[in-house]
């Protein structure tokens, strides 16, 4: 099999007739718990994966950004001076939109040289398992070391979500721009999105003879539009009605009054996002006491929660999750935004093939396309790898 990196290096000379400087990679992240707290200043517990996206880049004499891709047919380019949001759009708008993030966080666009960038990812797009951050953090170390601007990763986490938000124009929260560029190998990321401080969290799948089934239903979903944006908007509401500047600052002690302060649906969004941030906190404690196998009744609660209160999950992912779980799964969820994409399933290792064959005929039972189902890994966050 051809090595990613030699691969990234062959399409950078190609594209732009010259060496790259360095190869950096970021990896895609999956969310094992927690979600939609995070723009909540909730908690999460994502951890990157063992898929990335691979950015060869090289510096110009002069001050423009060029961006190439295995897949875009055209490169993109513009003075650096001249990167603002409503100048960007289509893929580029995500490398182009970390440059203009990373001027907003300091960096001095006139002073910096230009610089070519091409890239190639392993990170499956429209899956749930945030290609788009990938790509952003990939972009953001590699900036951030040839720039010279020294910024933490908190910082360049900030920088990617900026970008994701003004620049692509989709109103995420910062968890997996975080996951991405935090991960370690065998480990969660556990993050306050409130401080971002973060810790990682061991999560020992193997030593317990468990596997991370990803089950990619094939629904596309969008973030810029529709859904998200509305569940958003919808957690604000329930904030302001409750007095609290975020649902962070609400517990389980507050659900009685919030019942009978607010509407039926927004009270629910909040019963989503309260009881969440507990199951984060209890997925934590219990990783760390008795290990994987006992995580499963969280994580079959968060779907529940996330189909009856938070009303984010489609058929497809509601029937992958069911039939992962009658067929030997330790618990399953779907994952990421919702109205789409992957769920996740802990499966023992030696009872995958029963849980994927079971998946499979009940898709066709149902009239789904087929899932696409496989494996992932914790793995090390974004990095120089050449
Ligand atoms: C998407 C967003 F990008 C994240 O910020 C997060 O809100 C997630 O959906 C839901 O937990 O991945």
């Amino acid at each position: 099999m051809s090595d990613i990196r030699d691969d990234v290096t062959e399409g950078f000379e190609h594209v732009h007739g010259y060496a790259p400087l360095g190869i950096w990679s970021a990896p895609g992240r999956v969310n094992l718990i927690g979600e939609h707290t995070d723009y909540n200043e909730g908690f999460v517990l994502p951890f990157a994966i063992n898929r990335r996206t691979v950015v060869a880049l090289g510096v110009r004499d002069d001050s423009r950004m060029n961006v190439a891709s295995e897949f875009a047919d055209e490169m993109a380019g513009i003075p650096l001076a001249e990167l603002a949001p409503s100048r960007l759009e289509g893929w580029s708008a995500y490398p182009l939109g970390v440059a203009w993030a990373l001027g907003e966080a300091g960096a001095d666009l006139a002073a910096v040289p230009g610089v070519d960038l091409y890239i190639e990812s392993t990170v499956p797009v429209g899956a749930g398992l945030s290609s788009s951050a990938a790509i952003e953090s990939a972009v953001a170390v590699a900036l951030d070391e040839v720039w010279q601007l020294g910024l933490d990763r908190p910082a360049l986490a900030r920088a990617g979500q900026l970008a994701e938000n003004k620049a692509v124009g989709a109103p995420t929260g910062i968890m997996d721009q975080s996951a991405s560029l935090l991960g370690q190998d065998d480990h969660a990321v556990f993050l306050d999105c409130r401080s971002l401080q973060s810790e990682l969290v061991p999560l020992g799948f193997a030593e317990a003879g468990l596997e991370l089934l990803i089950i990619d239903t094939g629904v596309s979903h969008d973030h810029s539009t529709g859904g998200y944006a509305d569940r958003r908007a919808s957690c604000e509401a329930g904030a302001a009605g409750m007095g609290v500047s975020s649902l962070r600052d609400l517990s389980a002690d507050d659900l009685p009054r919030a019942r009978e302060t607010l509407d039926d649906e927004t009270f629910r969004r909040v019963r989503h996002v309260v009881t969440e941030n507990q199951r984060v906190l209890d997925t934590v404690r219990v990783l760390r006491s008795e290990g994987p196998t006992a995580i499963g009744d969280l994580l079959d609660a968060s779907h529940l929660s996330m189909r009856d209160d938070f009303e984010i999950s489609v058929p497809e992912l509601d029937l992958a999750v069911e039939t992962a779980q009658a067929n030997g799964a330790i618990g399953a969820r779907m994952t990421g935004g919702g109205f789409g994409g992957a769920a996740i399933a802990l499966v023992p290792a030696s009872g995958i093939s029963r849980i994927q064959v079971a998946i499979d005929g009940a898709f066709a039972e149902h009239g789904f396309s087929q899932p696409t189902m496989f494996t992932v890994t914790a793995s090390n966050g974004a990095q120089r790898d050449r």
